[in-house]
């Protein structure tokens, strides 16, 4: 049985999660998940819109994913490897090389990332769409407003 290990936030979920969830799942035949904390995102300077309890759920339901842990801190791999039985640790090629002194444990492989999308663009997306919403809106209030003047 050959278990796969990954991490992440997974905020926002979207086809670059499925994307290196499908591709670790494929290189064994399990895959376990650490899912960052709500606190352990703070640490990493992220703030997910969806809660740790959200987040976690969502891989729960995936077919590619057979576990989900939270993850608290950087230094808990080494023991999560261990207690999983893990035989290859996967991230995405962004991460390549920061976690290489796994290797002690299992092999390490960095996968491509899927380009034209993360949660830091969808999020400045939805930003940049409610800001030309309300300029719409305001605007459209003015129109009515010289109107409702023309007529008293
Ligand atoms: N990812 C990807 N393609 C994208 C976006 C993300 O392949 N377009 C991958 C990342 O490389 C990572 C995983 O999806 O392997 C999860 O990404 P994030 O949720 O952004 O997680 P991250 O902040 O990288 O946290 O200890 C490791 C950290 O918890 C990783």
């Amino acid at each position: 049985m050959k278990t796969v290990i990954t991490y992440g936030t997974f905020d926002l979920f979207h086809i670059g999660h499925v994307q290196i969830l499908e591709r670790a799942r494929a290189l064994g035949d399990r895959l376990v998940v650490g899912v960052s904390s709500d606190e352990f995102n703070a640490i990493k300077g992220k703030q997910s819109v969806f809660p740790y309890e959200h987040r976690a759920r969502i891989l729960k339901t995936l077919r590619c994913v057979d576990a989900v842990f939270p993850e608290h801190n950087w230094g808990q791999k080494e023991r999560d490897i261990r207690e999983h039985r893990a035989d290859v640790f996967v991230m995405g090629h962004d991460w390549e090389g920061k976690f290489d002194e796994l290797n002690a444990l299992c092999e390490v492989m960095y996968l491509p990332r899927t380009d034209g999308i993360s949660t830091t663009e969808l999020k400045a997306a939805i930003k940049a769409f409610q800001k030309e919403k309300i300029v719409e809106l305001k605007n459209g209030l003015d129109a009515l407003n010289s109107l409702v003047m023309q007529l008293h």
